[in-house]
């Protein structure tokens, strides 16, 4: 079984989150994994194979353990400019929503992007995107959001697929047009909504830019009203849906996503039971972001209990943003949606696998260590998977594999 495989592991531990291994993080001991065509096409105990008659290329993992590649499912990692006074200034007594409305906040990012082309939002982007890839994330998700006109949104989207293009990672893109209000329609939301559907979506599709969209549902942004028409608009158009909802305040968003068959609502801290029961029966991932809880210093947790009840599968993302969470480090949201919303390392491991690939529509791909599940997996230097949540500030990746082929970030 292994005589066709192009690259085989030999002498791993695997944590593969396949369901169907029903032992924590699915483990499996003692594994061989051949891979050919991008694609994991046998697992089998070592014992099973001669290990002297074996194809292809041999690593040997020497104990070591092969987890799926990360998937970070929410991230806006694409914007120009920088928020550090902003982070001052916070520190000296200013809120967030206060440099928000003195005309800061994600605004101060939209001024700086729209400034920038699609070859300077690459370079710009390309030292986070770095980060994440060195710690071991094989897919990410990147919204657009800080254009908020029809050229600096498509910008921004053109700059995720050629950083997609240019290194070992799956880019899968959102389009968040409806982020926050532009200043050209300070005071009409519902116009600035027509814009994002009729011209926006279709310009967005017609480039193949667009994987899903993305809303912001909340006092400060749209209403659900106005999320609702972008969530029509994306179905007419094929695309997945996603939200951010809960965050600030319970706007009932994550229900009325779950209505349209959202991929995953995220944020969440203002979740309820209700809600919580939208996501268990439309299949809804809820993504948690415990970089913007920490940074913003929230309080309000998510409904973790409500969520492990109703068996909502739970991803775990960076958010990464230059206002709320300025956070390159999976890993790090790991260790945090442990310490912060009291995940357990396993829960915060399959959240960055298995249920961040469910995240991203994507949940028959990658995420999983499975025959037939791409081949995007890491191999570690580490004697038990709940290591990967607990250190942080160390790296202990020996190999990224992307599509069977060992890459560097
Ligand atoms: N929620 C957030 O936390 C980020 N966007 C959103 O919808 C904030 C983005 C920013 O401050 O730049
Ligand atoms: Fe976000």
């Amino acid at each position: 079984m292994f005589e066709f495989c192009e690259r085989i592991w030999i002498n791993a531990n695997l944590a593969t989150f396949d369901p169907a291994v029903e032992r924590p993080y699915g483990a499996l001991f003692n594994q061989a994994v051949g891979v050919s065509d991008s694609r994991i096409q046998v697992i089998a105990p070592m014992e099973t194979l001669d290990a002297a008659r074996l194809p292809g290329k041999v690593t040997d993992a020497r104990g070591g353990w092969l987890t799926p590649g990360l998937v970070d499912a929410h991230s806006h990692l694409v914007y120009a400019g920088s928020r550090a006074k902003e982070f001052e200034q916070r520190l000296l007594g200013a809120s967030y929503e206060e440099i928000a409305r003195q005309g800061g906040g994600i605004l101060s990012t939209v001024r700086a992007t729209r400034e920038a082309s699609v070859k300077q939002l690459v370079e710009l982007s390309e030292p986070r995107l770095k980060a994440l890839l060195a710690e071991g994330v094989t897919s990410v998700e990147i919204k657009s959001g800080y254009g908020l006109n029809v050229e600096s949104e498509l910008n921004m989207l053109r700059a995720a697929r050629q950083l997609g293009e240019r290194h070992p990672v799956r880019v899968s893109t959102s389009l968040l047009g409806a982020h926050a209000l532009p200043p050209e329609f300070q005071d009409d939301a519902d116009g600035y909504i027509d814009l994002v559907c009729n011209e926006l979506i279709p310009a967005a599709v017609a480039e193949g830019l667009a994987d899903a969209v993305d809303v912001f549902c909340e006092t400060i942004a749209f209403s659900p009203a106005q999320c609702e028409r972008v969530f029509q608009a994306a179905q007419q158009h094929g695309l997945g849906i996603r939200a951010h909802v809960e965050q600030l305040s319970n706007q009932q968003g994550a229900a009325l996503a779950a209505r349209y068959g959202a991929w995953s609502v995220d944020h969440l801290e203002w979740l309820d039971e209700a809600g919580v029961e939208a996501l268990a029966a439309a299949g809804t991932v809820a993504t948690l972001l415990p970089g913007a809880f920490y940074f913003l210093r929230d309080t309000k947790l998510p409904p973790i209990e409500l969520l492990r009840k109703h068996r909502v599968p739970m991803a775990v993302a960076t958010d990464l943003n230059p206002g709320s969470s300025p956070l390159a480090s999976l890993r790090l949201a790991m260790n945090m949606a442990c310490t912060l919303f009291r995940l357990t390392p396993e829960e915060a491991l399959a959240g960055a696998t298995r249920f961040g690939a469910q995240a991203l529509g994507q949940a028959g791909e990658i995420g999983q260590l499975k025959v037939g599940m791409r081949a995007d997996m890491l191999l570690w230097d580490i004697e038990h998977p709940a290591e990967l949540a607990y250190q942080f500030g160390v790296n202990p990746i020996r190999q990224r594999i992307v599509d069977g082929e060992p890459s560097h970030a």
